[in-house]
């Protein structure tokens, strides 16, 4: 039995990725993230079986395994294998203090080596979440929505913030998928995994807020100086603090690349003069923005796509981020800063970035200050100077599909704003799309996770216009979705009652018919149309 993944947008449309991944994950990687999820699995069931409660080493532990299997994080199958053996020892832990062991698979199997894990895999892929097709879709979306808001609740971690009902969360929603559920049950745990990924999204808000300040309106330069430099992307606002400290005075200029970009709005990074800009867009360009950048390139996170022999040597990953045959910058250890030196070292080899544009992005348009502005807003909303917002928040991809996004920036009325977050933004985020009254016509939250920003500034405007429903304000969403932080982020907003989401560039693959006739009649999600006839549905509200 070959490979299957469906978990992100640029699954082969009606067959999952089966050879090898459209993303270049191979069939191995493939299986062992599918064993690590078992083995998950097996280490939930022991702890519902005894107090349900995982104390915060545990629960991070989940966090960075199930961030691991994230679409494009982690390649490296000697990082996942190690997972593997850490979850089946964690589970053993728990196992040896239990009266009563639950009888499944997940609990008693175990392994000793990667070709174990490999061909364990044939039984505990996605394929053995359930016989039946839409129970199974169900659970996948569970599943896929927990990956990304574990992504989240990890990068709270990370700064010190722990939320332990989201950990117990994770030990029901994990046991789950291992029991016969029916609908309405799954149902209720994809309800539940919205409710827990605001619960993320909003705990990894107070942790960057209350540890680099909110973010304020900012102009980010992209294009270069003269010195060497070290490109940073991926999420991980930590790493992006040592980095920044570690390069103070070396004469190495640091600059963002795409989910990175929002860095720059916080107030505790604007002291960096060394910090000079974000070069190049979306993650999916990296192979040709690596290899012109010209210095080492750090990934903290997603997204990593194969890697170019005319950057390997420059590129570094870390913590849950991973890719064969690159150096991993190790972990914190003993309260210790990561050492970021042989990074360092390496840029004031190499040459400056080549330029490949000279403009400006503006951003920082977080709930705090959005609401600082608010009178303006609601103004230009009364006064009907603005007629609609559109979230445009999500992920970006590789797919010709998605210059819809671009389209619709661009054919959307000038009385119009559009709120983003995410990496979605690269596709209109570089337009000259002006500004209504000072306000400009795109506000961009910061990254994917800070959709929850856009919610709290809906949430905030239907307060201020005194409506009872968050549906009736003049805002339509048009979310554009790539991987599983996305399914978070989508599942989030259904929780907090928004209705009428467009998803593209198109519908999950794992939904199944029934499954996805069930979100069109309960939250009226449909998949984008044309852009023209898109537009002018949102104008009209509908
Ligand atoms: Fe295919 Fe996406 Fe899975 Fe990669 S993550 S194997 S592209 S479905
Ligand atoms: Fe982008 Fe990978 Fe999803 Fe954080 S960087 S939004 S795709």
């Amino acid at each position: 039995m070959g490979m299957y993944c469906d978990q992100c947008q640029e699954s082969v449309q009606g067959s999952g990725c089966i050879a090898r991944g459209v993303c270049g994950k191979n069939e191995i990687t493939a299986k062992l993230q599918d064993t690590l999820v078992y083995a998950l699995e097996g280490l939930a069931l022991c702890a519902e079986a005894g107090s349900g409660k995982l104390h915060a080493g545990h629960g991070r532990f989940l966090s960075e395994a199930l961030f691991v299997t994230v679409t494009n994080t982690n390649f490296d199958d000697d990082a996942i294998v190690d997972k593997i053996f850490e979850a089946l020892a964690l589970r053993d832990e728990l196992k040896g203090s239990l009266t009563e062991i639950p009888s499944h698979d997940s609990v008693t199997w175990t392994g000793e080596s990667k070709e174990d894990f490999v061909r364990k895999a044939e039984t505990a892929g996605v394929e053995a979440l359930s016989e039946n097709e839409d129970l199974r879709s169900l659970k996948s979306l569970v599943l896929y929505g927990l990956k990304g808001l574990a992504a989240y609740t990890d990068h709270a971690f990370v700064l010190g913030y722990n939320d332990e009902s989201i950990y117990e969360f994770y030990v029901g929603a994990l046991a789950a998928l291992t029991k016969d559920m029916d609908a309405d049950q799954l149902t209720a745990l994809v309800l539940e995994t919205g409710e827990n990924a605001v619960k993320a999204m909003a705990l990894l808000d107070k942790a960057n807020t209350e540890t680099y300040g909110n973010p304020e309106i900012t102009t980010v330069k992209t294009g270069v100086g003269a010195k060497p430099g070290i490109l940073i992307s991926g999420h991980d606002l930590h790493d992006m603090e040592e980095l920044l400290k570690q390069t103070e005075g070396t004469g190495v200029d640091v600059y963002t690349h795409c989910e990175m970009l929002p860095a720059h709005y916080y107030p505790a990074f604007k002291k960096y003069d060394h910090f000079v800009g974000n070069y190049g867009s979306s993650w999916w360009s990296q192979d040709k923005e690596f290899d012109s950048f010209n210095g080492p390139i750090l990934m903290t996170t997603n997204c990593i796509v194969p890697v170019r022999e005319s950057y390997r040597r420059r590129m570094f990953t870390t913590g849950n981020a991973g890719y064969e045959g690159l150096k991993h910058i190790p972990a914190r250890k003993n309260g210790e800063p990561k050492d970021f030196g042989e990074i360092v070292e390496l840029a004031k080899t190499c040459q400056p970035p080549k330029e490949i544009e000279n403009g400006e992005i503006v951003g920082g348009f977080a709930h705090n200050q959005v609401i600082a502005l608010a009178d303006k807003v609601v103004d230009a909303v009364k006064s009907g100077a603005i007629k609609r917002f559109v979230v445009m928040a999500g992920c970006d991809g590789r797919q010709n599909a998605r210059q819809y996004y671009t389209d619709v920036a661009g054919a959307l009325p000038e009385d119009t704003v559009i709120l983003t977050a995410g990496c979605a933004k690269y596709r209109y985020n570089k337009l000259q799309l002006g500004d209504i009254g000072g306000i400009p016509r795109v506000l961009d939250a910061g990254q994917c996770n800070d959709s929850y920003s856009l919610a709290v500034i809906a949430l905030k405007l239907k307060e201020v216009f005194g409506l009872d429903d968050i549906n009736d304000l003049p805002v339509s969403y048009d979310i554009a979705w790539y991987e599983q932080k996305a399914v978070a982020v989508l599942l989030a907003l259904l929780s907090l009652g928004v209705k009428g989401i467009r998803l593209g560039p198109t519908l999950p693959e794992f939904l199944t018919p029934n499954v996805a006739s069930v979100l069109v009649e309960k939250f009226d999600i449909k998949p984008i149309g044309t852009v023209e006839g898109d537009v002018e549905a949102m104008m009209a509200g509908m």
